[in-house]
C-alpha cells in the first residue's frame, strides 16, 4: 500500500500542472508521499472547502496550492485549515502573473500563506519549503535536506573554479 500523502498539492486547473509538475518532481526527490488534485477557489468552492476542511483529519501537514489569475485558492484553502499553506503564483493572462501573486501574498492579517516565486522556481520551493516543515520531526528527511543543500554549494563552488581556471588559462 502506499504511503499515506502528508502533503496535498492543489492547482486551479489542470492548464497549471505543466508548472506544478515540478512540485511533485521535488517531493518525489525528497520521498514525501504526497497527493495532487485540480480544485478552484471560483469554479468548485465547495469542492475547494471541504478538502481544506477535511485535510487536517486526514492526515496532510502540509498544503501547497496554485493558481493564476484572481488567485484565491491558497487563500480560501489557508481559511478552512490551521495546516501550513503555500501559495504557487501562476504567470499568464493580461497581467502576467502579477495578479496572481498579489493575490496570493496579500493574505489578512490571521490567516497567512507562504508565497513562493512565479515561475518555475515557484513549485520548486514550495516543495523545499514543505520538506522543511516536515523535516522539524523528521531527522531523515532534514538530512537529506542537508545533503541537498551542499549538492547545491558543490556545484557552484566546481561552477567558480572552472571559472577560474579557464580566464587563468
Ligand atoms: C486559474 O485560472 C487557474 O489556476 C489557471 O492558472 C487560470 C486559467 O485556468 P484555465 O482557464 O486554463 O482553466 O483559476
Amino acid at each position: 500500500m502506499p504511503d499515506k500523502p502528508l502533503v496535498g498539492i492543489l492547482m486551479g486547473s489542470d492548464s497549471d500542472w505543466p508548472l506544478v509538475q515540478k512540485a511533485a518532481e521535488t517531493l518525489k526527490a525528497f520521498e514525501v508521499p504526497f497527493e495532487v488534485r485540480v480544485m478552484s477557489a471560483h469554479r468548485t468552492p465547495d469542492i475547494a472547502g471541504a478538502y481544506a476542511s477535511e485535510a487536517e483529519g486526514r492526515g496532510l501537514q502540509v498544503i501547497l496550492a496554485a493558481a493564476g489569475g484572481a488567485a484565491h485558492l491558497a487563500g480560501v484553502v489557508a481559511g478552512h485549515t490551521v495546516l501550513p499553506v503555500i501559495g504557487i503564483p501562476v504567470a499568464g493572462g493580461a497581467l502576467n502573473g502579477l495578479d496572481a501573486l498579489l493575490a496570493v501574498v496579500q493574505m489578512p492579517a490571521g490567516i497567512p500563506v507562504a508565497t513562493v516565486t512565479l515561475g518555475s522556481a515557484g513549485p520548486v520551493n514550495a516543495a523545499l519549503l514543505a520538506v522543511q516543515i516536515l523535516g522539524g520531526r523528521d531527522p531523515a528527511l532534514r538530512a537529506r535536506f542537508h545533503a541537498y543543500k551542499t549538492q547545491m554549494a558543490e556545484k557552484v563552488v566546481g561552477a567558480d573554479a572552472r571559472l577560474q581556471s579557464s580566464l587563468n588559462a
